[in-house]
């Protein structure tokens, strides 16, 4: 199985870290996104639209992070991932590419990455991507209200692809502490020795 990557995207590092978790025997294939690998033929002949993640188990090749982490923990056989609670576990995983994910994105690419390619931050889109955050960020510390878990009472995929996204959230000053439970439930994913391998240099 090979598995094209790049260690500072968040959407790789929730596939990273259930390839580390399962202990999926996988051939980690850098894709080095800054030199623009993943435009070239090579690659898009792989995923057309020239993104990382990427899997290809043989004759299969997976794209999207979420399906890549559905397809190795059912193929696992793990219970990061049950049929009987499908529903709610893709609802999350829906919600964090919807709308999480272009939140805390947007902060991360005006902050962190333009001005290492050294672009201005445009700090319109940085206040219109946070105010989004605090919405989304609000729903989903309401839910955890009680909670320990998305779904259920253990650790599922669903936890793993939203908290891939606040792997930015201090080195982009994200307002984590207006939204407690969030903070809590973030902290439990962060004593995961998968989360913490998978930890990018970037994140400070
Ligand atoms: N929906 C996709 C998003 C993938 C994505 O945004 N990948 C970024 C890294 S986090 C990427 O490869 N960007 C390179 C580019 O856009 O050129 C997924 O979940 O896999």
């Amino acid at each position: 199985m090979k598995y094209y990557y790049h260690p500072g995207s968040p959407n790789c590092r929730k596939v990273s870290a259930v390839i580390e978790m399962l202990g999926v025997d996988a051939t980690y294939e850098f894709v080095d996104l800054p030199k623009g690998k993943q435009a070239q033929p090579g690659f898009l002949a792989i995923n057309p639209n020239g993104m990382v993640p990427a899997l290809v188990d043989g004759e299969t090749t997976v794209l999207e992070s979420n399906c890549i982490i559905i397809y190795l923990a059912e193929k696992a056989g793990s219970e990061l991932w049950s049929e009987e609670m499908r529903l709610e576990i893709l609802q999350w995983m829906f919600w964090e590419q919807s709308h999480f994910m272009y939140a805390t994105g947007m902060v991360f690419f005006q902050k962190l990455l333009k001005p290492l390619l050294g672009q201005e931050p445009d700090e319109a889109r940085v206040t219109e991507a946070v105010a989004k955050f605090r919405r989304h960020a609000q729903a989903l510390d309401d839910h955890l209200k009680g909670r320990e878990w998305l779904v259920g009472d253990a650790m599922t995929l669903a936890d793993l692809a939203v908290a891939a996204n606040l792997t930015y959230a201090e080195a982009t000053d994200l307002p984590m502490d207006e939204f407690p439970n969030v903070q809590r439930w973030y902290a439990a994913i962060e004593e995961l020795p998968a989360w913490q391998t998978t930890h990018p240099a970037l994140a400070g």
